[in-house]
């Protein structure tokens, strides 16, 4: 068995080097971080290995598994996976003849009375609780028309950025020769602040633009109005040329989510096309979609905000300032940094990687893990080789996921690989965004 692992480990390692260089520089470092991760993660994972081969032990990699682990599993991994996934179908498939919300979350019909438009949006159970949710939707917004209620900022924040640069500089120079003044040396940090987070602005570059559009964009513009009310909002992203439904989580200053994990009764192991259109409940477990996940993520710079909740109910959080992906003919690739939070940064590795899924492979292995991490992992999402993050991964109850398999919804930096969180929120809103 060695002389087996070390040619393994041999021709692995190279390939870690080639994704670590291929992160862009504006992610954080995360060699360090990653270390750090790689030792705890599988002092836990490893326990269980070091009895049956301790000359394995150190052979922990930046993916979701320990090398052992790698080599136990990529022959018969998919396998595993398969029957691992047959289990979990008790969970999501009893459900699955309910799930014939496949294909409406974006609505194309305005003309149509938006209450029976959000109940035929609904998840399984709602569908069950029609009168629940024509509750919650029957304050559907108006949309107001008034051009000055719609946060725009871009369009003349570039222009400015220059100039504000330019004058900071100008400020700077200035105030470093009068160092006796305090004040402007607090006043200096706050503009070396805004010039960093200005020069992250500075770096995107807005693909679809308001034009003449008076309709709410996403959330957020619903809560500069007032609106204040969780719920099923109409939005009408720039790009996308027509109204769809998002969920709006305006209790914490106008967040649309974008996917939502909390009980275990939508199947998450799906294929390109449902990632791309988007499933699931948008009032319960759901993905929006790619297409309008891009869209959304391309009309103004946005943060993403992610909630994790384990099965002691306690909450963590990793917030980010920059957050985007491209287009499906680009594969989704994502474009994250800027982490804050106490989950630790689960999204720095997948920066810059495409998106894949059980159907489609843009991923970085090509003989680990039987060469598809959504398939090894039973997930789909910005796989390199392989996870930081799986929040698209098997919904396990209390967390327990069967040994050696690391495919639950998992988020390493903080619970490692083999434990799977009980609930998460993914949700964005505009990086200008202010709680009021
Ligand atoms: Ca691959």
């Amino acid at each position: 068995m060695q002389s087996d692992m070390k040619p393994h480990e041999n021709t692995l390692k190279p390939d870690i080097g080639q994704a670590q260089e291929s992160l862009p520089t504006n992610s954080k470092p995360t060699t360090n971080e990653d270390n750090k991760v790689q030792k705890s993660v599988p002092k836990d994972t490893l326990a269980v290995y070091q009895q049956q081969d301790s000359k394995n032990q150190k052979a922990s990699t930046s993916e979701g598994l320990p090398l052992n682990d790698q080599k136990e599993n990529n022959s018969k991994s998919i396998k595993e996976v398969q029957i691992t996934t047959e289990h979990n179908k008790e969970f999501s498939e009893q459900k699955s003849k309910k799930e014939a919300f496949k294909e409406p979350i974006p609505n194309e019909k305005p003309g149509k009375s938006s209450q029976q438009e959000n109940v035929v949006l609904k998840q399984d159970k709602i569908q069950d609780n029609k009168t629940t949710q024509k509750e919650e939707v029957k304050d559907k917004p108006q949309v107001k028309t008034s051009k000055s209620n719609v946060p725009l900022k871009k369009k003349s924040s570039d222009k400015q950025q220059s100039t504000k640069h330019k004058k900071d500089d100008n400020i700077k120079s200035q105030k470093l020769s009068s160092t006796s003044d305090s004040k402007s040396t607090n006043q200096e940090k706050k503009h070396d602040d805004k010039n960093h987070k200005e020069d992250t602005l500075k770096e995107m570059k807005l693909r679809y633009l308001k034009n003449d559009q008076t309709e709410p964009k996403d959330c957020y513009d619903y809560y500069v109005q007032g609106y204040k009310r969780n719920s099923i909002y109409k939005i009408k992203p720039y790009g996308l040329g027509k109204q769809m439904q998002v969920y709006c989580d305006m209790k914490d200053g106008g967040w649309t989510l974008i996917q939502k994990r909390s009980d275990g009764t939508t199947k998450f192991f799906r294929e390109w096309a449902e990632y791309k259109n988007g499933f699931g409940g948008l009032y319960g477990e759901h993905w929006l979609g790619n297409d309008y996940i891009h869209y959304l993520t391309n009309q103004d710079n946005y943060k993403l905000r992610i909630e994790l909740t384990n099965w002691e109910k306690t909450k963590k959080f990793a917030e980010y300032d920059v957050f985007r992906i491209d287009d499906e003919q680009e594969g989704y690739k994502l474009t994250i940094s800027g982490y804050t939070g106490d989950a630790g940064d689960g999204m720095a590795k997948h920066n810059g990687h495409k998106f894949s899924t059980k159907n489609v492979d843009n991923d970085k292995v090509v003989k680990e893990f039987g060469g598809s991490c959504a398939n090894r992992f039973s997930g789909a999402w910005w796989y390199y080789k392989c996870y930081m993050s799986n929040l698209n991964g098997l919904y396990y109850r209390n967390g327990q996921i069967p040994p050696k398999m690391f495919d639950g919804i998992t988020w390493k930096p903080w619970t490692g690989s083999n434990y799977s969180l009980r609930s998460v929120e993914m949700k964005i809103r505009p990086y200008l965004a202010k709680d009021k």
